[in-house]
């Protein structure tokens, strides 16, 4: 193995500056968290033999009732994944006009409520938990605000109390996307039944994953009566229709799935807490970047690994140190660079956002998600943070070496290209 050679006072031997990257194979941000195959095909098979492919079969019942015992809430509503759960969602609470989302998200929060011409209204976000700063929010609320959509980014929790607070006095929608949050709780009480509802997304990168999926969940009989409603195109029996629908169903292959997975929570979460400490000791002390931290008294998935680069105290920013661990083939991803608000069509609508957005414009230039999960094991953690040490201790000197490379163009895209087909 290279790094128990490695010297650690030079940077001669890093990928970009020649030695073999430390990777035979690209080590992916995401790759899926995989439950017991056996009892998945098991699944498949009673799937196959009882030739109920979708449309509300029992595993999406069960999958369903799994998730709201889970989440502590009454209703669940399984759907083809979490972006047309947000849409469904924020058609079902009659959100329109504007709505207060933060720019520093996936682009799905902001698509979803844009998708139906309702202007996402982007705020900033707190530096520390990197969710809706409730403040910003209350002075962003105009005649024309219907709601807010709170990100549960990375599974750190939004302040809900405040946030709530706010939509009560104001008369607002409350809806998070908790796409990140399954299995997270917030001052004791599990996510998903905060606001007026929440949707969790069950992606293959998320940390249940049921191949592609979502969820509406919420504690409204009406609201749940709507939602069931519209993801099955407002079909109220047969042959009778009472509302605009669309096609919003889980299938069940993708409840089989998720049901196999939830089976293995705790075993992927004793895993991603393992990858987070050792990350954690092994970045200690550098300086200039810093682990996200989670709330030590809270339910987390740690799924997310998540790293500040202070380009002044690192000697080296995270663009170069993302150069780094790709040429090293660890393809650590800039979630969520540039920030919804610098990419079109709202670049467009809003050419100034950015100015009131000093926090998410700060944090899309520095944050960096670091591979974890049940496929990245202590031996590619240990190596990852010895590269980070390694580029973080010899910033100036790093970063002579990709202005040089930069004369031949290895950006990380053409680096991507090269070292995984799929990308
Ligand atoms: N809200 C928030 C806050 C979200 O983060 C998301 C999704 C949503 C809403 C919407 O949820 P869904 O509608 O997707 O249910 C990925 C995911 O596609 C996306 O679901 C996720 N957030 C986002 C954070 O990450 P990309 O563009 O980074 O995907 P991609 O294809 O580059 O995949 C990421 C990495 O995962 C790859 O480098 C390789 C690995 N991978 C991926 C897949 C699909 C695998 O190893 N195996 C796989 O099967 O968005």
């Amino acid at each position: 193995m290279r790094t128990e050679t490695m010297d650690t006072r030079t940077i001669d031997d890093l990928a970009i500056c020649g030695g073999a990257p430390a990777f035979a194979e690209p080590l992916h941000v995401g790759r899926p968290n995989v439950g017991d195959r056996a009892r998945l095909l098991e699944r498949v098979n009673d799937i196959l033999d009882r030739r109920w492919l979708t449309n509300g079969g029992p595993y999406v019942q069960e999958f369903e009732r799994r998730i709201a015992e889970l989440a502590g809430v009454e209703h669940c509503i399984a759907m083809c994944n979490a972006t047309v759960a947000l849409e469904i969602a924020v058609r079902a609470l009659g959100m329109k006009g504007e709505v207060i989302v933060p720019s520093f998200t996936f682009i799905a929060t902001a698509h979803a409520l844009q998708w139906q011409e309702i202007t996402p209204v982007f705020c900033d976000v707190d530096p520390e938990t990197h969710t809706l700063d409730p403040g910003k929010v209350e002075r962003m609320i105009t005649p024309r605000t219907t709601g807010i959509v709170g990100v549960h980014l990375w599974g750190q929790t939004c302040d809900v109390d405040a946030l709530s607070d706010i939509a009560s006095r104001r008369g607002l929608k409350l809806l998070f996307d908790s796409a990140h949050a399954f299995g997270c709780s917030y001052r004791g009480r599990m996510v998903g039944g905060f606001g007026d509802a929440e949707v969790f997304s069950f992606h293959a990168t998320k940390f249940i994953n049921s191949l592609e999926g979502g969820a509406v969940v919420t504690n409204d009989a009406e609201l749940a009566r709507k939602t069931r409603l519209m993801k099955n195109f407002g079909f109220t029996q047969y042959d009778r229709v009472d509302y605009i629908g669309t096609n919003g169903k889980m299938n069940e292959m993708s409840a089989a799935t998720g049901l196999t997975n939830m089976e293995s929570m705790g075993e992927f979460i004793a895993v991603n807490r393992r990858n987070y400490e050792q990350y954690r000791r092994g970045l200690e002390g550098l300086a200039g970047v810093r682990l996200i931290t989670y709330d030590e008294r809270e339910k987390c998935n740690y799924q997310y690994v998540v790293l500040e680069v202070d380009e002044e105290a690192a000697g080296l920013g995270r663009d170069e140190l993302q150069q780094v661990l790709w040429a090293e083939k660890v393809l650590a991803r800039r979630y969520f660079y540039p920030g919804c608000h610098r990419v079109e069509p709202y670049r467009s609508y809003f050419p100034h956002a950015g100015l009131l957005l000093p926090e998410t414009e700060r944090l899309s230039s520095r944050v960096l998600a670091l591979p974890t999960g049940t496929a990245v094991g202590p031996e590619e953690v240990e190596k990852i943070c010895r590269i980070v040490a390694r580029a973080v201790s010899h910033g100036a000197q790093v970063r002579e070496r990709l202005r040089e490379r930069a004369s031949v163009s290895e950006s990380p895209d053409k680096v991507s290209a090269l070292a995984s087909p799929a990308t």
